[in-house]
Parts: C-alpha cells; sequence; structure tokens
C-alpha cells in the first residue's frame, strides 16, 4: 500500500527546514516543482527546480493571487491513479501526476497577531493553498500532504526506508491532518471577520468568547443591525439553551423579552406552585401563581390585560393543555417553558405564527454569574442579582406586624420587583401582582403608575375597589421620603416591603405607622436597569 513519490510540489510561506528537506527529497530521485518564493529559496540552494508557471504555462499573476489555481496542477493531484480515464485525461492534457504536495499557508494567524491593517489580513487569506491541500488530501489514495514543518523529518525517514515510498496509514494520517489545518484556518479567518462586521461587533462577548448562536434580521429598531451570541460551555437553561418547537423567526426584541420572563417565572419554585409571568418591553405586566397554569395565567392576565396583547408569556411548569387553550386566545409573541405536553403542542401548533420555547428545565435564581453591558468605548460586568427574597432577614419596622397573608403577599410582590425595572413599585395580592409601576425617574411616579393600573384592572373587571386594596406592595429600593409610600397607602396597599437604609428611615416608618401599615425592611435591593 505504498506509494513512491516521483514528483513533488512545494509551495510554502514558512520556508523553515525547506532547503533540507527539498535536498533530501532530490537525493531520493524526487522531481522538485514549486511557487516562485519556493523555487528561488530552492535554486539559490542549487537545487534543480522546476517552475509552476512551467506547468501551468501561465505566468504567476495578481500579487501571486492566481499561481497554482490551475487545471496542470489541480488535475495532477486529483488524478486517481488505477482509474484509466483519469490517467487518459492527464495524458491528454500533457499533466504530470503529483504524488506529494507540501504547503503551508499564508500567516493569516500571524498577520492578525501582528495587529496588522485589514487589507493586510485579507492579502493574507490563501486561496491556492487551502485549495490544492484539500486536494491532496481527498486524494490521500495516491497522494500524500504535508502542512506541517514538523512532519519533514519522519516523513523522509519512512521514505527512506521504503525506497521512496510513503504508507497508507501515514498519507490517511497526513490527510486528516491537512483538513484540520485548513479547517482551523478559514474558523481564523471567519471569526476575525465576525468581529469586523458591524452587525456583529459586540466587543463585550468577543471579549467573553461568545459564539455567533443566530444573525438577527435587526436589532431594537430596523436600522440597527444585531446578532445573538452564546457563551460556550454548559449552560444554565435558560434562553440560550431553549429550543425553539415552532413559530416565527425570534427578533432582537423577543429574545430579550423572552429572557427576562424567564428569569422572572423561575424565581417561582415549580415544586411549591404553578407561576406564570406575562412580560412586554422587559418588564413583567402581570405575574401570578395558582394552583394550576392555567389559574396562574388567568390571575397574571388580570393584572394588565391590555398591555399583556402581544406579550410574552412564561410559565415555570410544563406547559399543558388547559393553559394552552387559553393563552392561544389572545394574540401572543412567544411562549417559553420548562416543556410542553404533546397535546399543548398541538394545540400552540394551530398558530403557526406563535414561538413556542422549551428549555428543558428552569433558571436556578441564585446560580452566580456575571451580567455585561456596553458602555461608550468598554463593558461593565457585574455579578447577577443571585439574592432572593426568601434568604433576606426581613425585619418589621413598624408597630403593626403583617398578617401571614400580607406577609406572603409581601414576598410575592419583592420577588416581582427583582424583575422590574428601576424605580420598581409592584402591588401585589393573594400571590398575583395586582398593579406595577416600571421604569419611572421617581419612585412617587411608579407608585401612582402602579395604583392607576391597580384601578383600572378593578374597573375592566367590572369591580368598584381598586385591585390594590388590602395588597402588598413592594419597592425595590428604600422610600427616600415618606410620599410614594403614602401614596401606597392612599391606593389601598396595608403592607410594604422595601430595603430601608435611607437617611429618612425614621420618617417613612413615622408615616407608615399613622397610616397603620404593617412594614418590613429587606436589607437588600433590588435595582434594575
Ligand atoms: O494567493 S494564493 O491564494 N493563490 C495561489 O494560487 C496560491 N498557490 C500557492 N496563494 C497561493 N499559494 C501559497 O503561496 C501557498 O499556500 C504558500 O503559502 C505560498 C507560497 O508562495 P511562494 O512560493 O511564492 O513563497
Amino acid at each position: 500500500d505504498h506509494i513512491r513519490v516521483t514528483r513533488a510540489l512545494l509551495s510554502v510561506s514558512d520556508k523553515t527546514g525547506l532547503v533540507e528537506f527539498a535536498t533530501a527529497l532530490a537525493g531520493l530521485g524526487v522531481e522538485l516543482v514549486s511557487t516562485g518564493g519556493t523555487h528561488r529559496a530552492l535554486s539559490e540552494a542549487g537545487l534543480t527546480v522546476t517552475e509552476v508557471a512551467e506547468l501551468t504555462r501561465f505566468p504567476e499573476m495578481m500579487d501571486g493571487r492566481v499561481k497554482t489555481l490551475h487545471p496542470a496542477v489541480h488535475g495532477g493531484l486529483l488524478a486517481v491513479r488505477d482509474n484509466p480515464e483519469h490517467q487518459a485525461a492527464l495524458a491528454a492534457h500533457g499533466i504530470g501526476a503529483i504524488d506529494l504536495l507540501v504547503v503551508n499557508l499564508y500567516p493569516f494567524e500571524e498577520t492578525l497577531k501582528a495587529g496588522r491593517a485589514y487589507d493586510d489580513c485579507v492579502e493574507n487569506i490563501d486561496v491556492g493553498g487551502p485549495a490544492m491541500i484539500r486536494a491532496a488530501a481527498k486524494n490521500h489514495a495516491d497522494v500524500a500532504v504535508v502542512v506541517d514543518v514538523a512532519d519533514y523529518s519522519a516523513l523522509l525517514d519512512e521514505m527512506r526506508a521504503g525506497e521512496g515510498g510513503i504508507s497508507a496509514a501515514t498519507r490517511r494520517r497526513l490527510a486528516q491532518k491537512a483538513f484540520s489545518r485548513t479547517a482551523s484556518y478559514d474558523a481564523a479567518i471567519a471569526n476575525w471577520l465576525a468581529a469586523e462586521v458591524p452587525t456583529q461587533e459586540a466587543p463585550a462577548f468577543r471579549a467573553l468568547g461568545g459564539r455567533l448562536g443566530q444573525s438577527l434580521r435587526y436589532g431594537e429598531n430596523p436600522h440597527q443591525a444585531a446578532a445573538f451570541y452564546r457563551l460556550p460551555g454548559t449552560l444554565r437553561p435558560g434562553i440560550a439553551t431553549a429550543r425553539q418547537v415552532q413559530g416565527k423567526e425570534l427578533s432582537y426584541n423577543n429574545l430579550n423579552d423572552t429572557d427576562a420572563a424567564y428569569e422572572c417565572v423561575a424565581e417561582f419554585d415549580p415544586a411549591r406552585t404553578a407561576a406564570v409571568a406575562i412580560i412586554k418591553h422587559a418588564n413583567p405586566c402581570g405575574v401570578a401563581e395558582g394552583a394550576d397554569l392555567l389559574t396562574a395565567y388567568e390571575r397574571a392576565l388580570a393584572c394588565d390585560p391590555t398591555s399583556a396583547f402581544g406579550g410574552i408569556v412564561a410559565l415555570n411548569r410544563p406547559l399543558d393543555a388547559e393553559a394552552a387553550r387559553r393563552i392561544v386566545e389572545i394574540f401572543t409573541e412567544v411562549i417559553i417553558a420548562p416543556d410542553a405536553s404533546d397535546e399543548a403542542k398541538a394545540i400552540i401548533g394551530a398558530k403557526k405564527n406563535l414561538r413556542l420555547l422549551l428549555a428543558d428545565g428552569l433558571p436556578d435564581p441564585r446560580a452566580a454569574g456575571e451580567t455585561v453591558r456596553t458602555v461608550a468605548g468598554g463593558f461593565l460586568v457585574q455579578g447577577r442579582d443571585a439574592s432572593v427574597v426568601d434568604d433576606m432577614a426581613l425585619k418589621v419596622v413598624t408597630r403593626r406586624q403583617p398578617s401571614e397573608a400580607e406577609r406572603a403577599d409581601m414576598i410575592f410582590a419583592y420577588r416581582v420587583a427583582k424583575h422590574v425595572k428601576s424605580n420598581a413599585i409592584v402591588y401585589a395580592k393573594n400571590g398575583a401582582t395586582v398593579g406595577i409601576g416600571a421604569g419611572q425617574m421617581s419612585r412617587v411616579d411608579s407608585s401612582i403608575t402602579a395604583a392607576r393600573k391597580a384601578a383600572e384592572a378593578a374597573k375592566s373587571l367590572g369591580l368598584a375597589e381598586s385591585l390594590a386594596k388590602g395588597s402588598a406592595v413592594a419597592s425595590d429600593a428604600f422610600f427616600p421620603f415618606p410620599d410614594g409610600l403614602l401614596a401606597a397607602a392612599e391606593a389601598g396597599a396595608t403592607a410594604v416591603i422595601q430595603p430601608g437604609g435611607s437617611m429618612r428611615d425614621d420618617d417613612v416608618i413615622r408615616a407608615a405607622d399613622e397610616a397603620g401599615l404593617a412594614m418590613v425592611f429587606t436589607g437588600v435591593r433590588h435595582f434594575r436597569h
């Protein structure tokens, strides 16, 4: 199974060990062919070498971009030796077979590493070299291909031992190495371009070693280019691990909102309760617990049915048919759940555009990790907010102790407030949000918005009293003045949960006592910007 090498083509950028290797080949009676620079190096060393231009009867042209891209070269590399037609073609066109190819590529990686200019990097993308390497490697039944200077001496040893022959095992091993080299070479080029292409200019993710998961049609707006990167390695279940079972292509906003929705609903232990979060513009517009998903969904929806239109629905348990049937009644962009029953999938299947994502598990809200956001010319990295209200030392600061029901609602509201953009004010009753104020620059405005939402929700249900009556209210950071707290009391909240820590805590506590509220300090802030 040995092939005898009678003709070798050498074309190398890295000329280390070249002369010695070629001299030894010549000594074994091998005819040498080579490209311009390689030819010069070899003839200067006194070797007899044929120029590839002589084979192709074409001069090397366009700064060397076209030198070996020719049938005289590729025919010689690809012809199957025991195929009469191939042999006839060689003869008809005066092409000589090439038994050994020695190529190392334009130093693209080195050029990049040296920090050279864009055009320089482009010029160092080898085209002819990889083409020849792949041709020879494909035809390893008849041709040996060497892409690494480190392989010269072992190959010579083998050839000397076997009268110029190279075994099939060696040729196969060399072919494998050759394809692995062209693959890594192309990967280096692709990664470099990915970083250069404006749509993928995401320095933070590049720095973190993110892999391009998906190019997106556009970003937050149609004039913004965008892409989705995933971090390599084992990821916690979530948006990066979820598989899309059906529906339209996900957009940038879909991905961002779905992430917010799933992280929010993951705060609710599925072993304790079913829970649903409905998200719009990365903020919850309704979150609720329930005996089952259907109940939880109905209650989440009741918080703000207007905003829920076109929202993202996240569930903490596998989607069942009952919940699926109800969810498809209103326009929803995305559903995400740990899993779904076959019946639920069939129900969702009737809505072709509706995206269904299954994440194979819930993210652990306590898991460590980082969040990254870009700022002009850099990026900010922080540990994720892995604090969970169950672990906080809740301290009652008012004269009145909260009732059991109030305590449960305070905890529920604080759990949700973690996922509402600051300033966050969340009213909750019986394990469901009834009013959410998000993203206002003043805490009082968030309080007023949340209260108004609670009143509107009541009206849409035909109820006379605001849903905030008898609710617990959570604030993601301390009330700097009594005003926000008093706005909440006026709206009907009877219990307050907040981090505490304001210079005016005493004023705020006094106001709470005067209003007959029960108030708890968590000692942990949940800013989210
Ligand atoms: O510019 S190329 O992509 N076009 C070609 O046709 C070609 N043939 C060989 N680069 C080409 N090569 C590369 O030239 C080889 O891969 C090798 O790296 C280099 C050797 O050139 P020289 O012998 O002129 O130093």
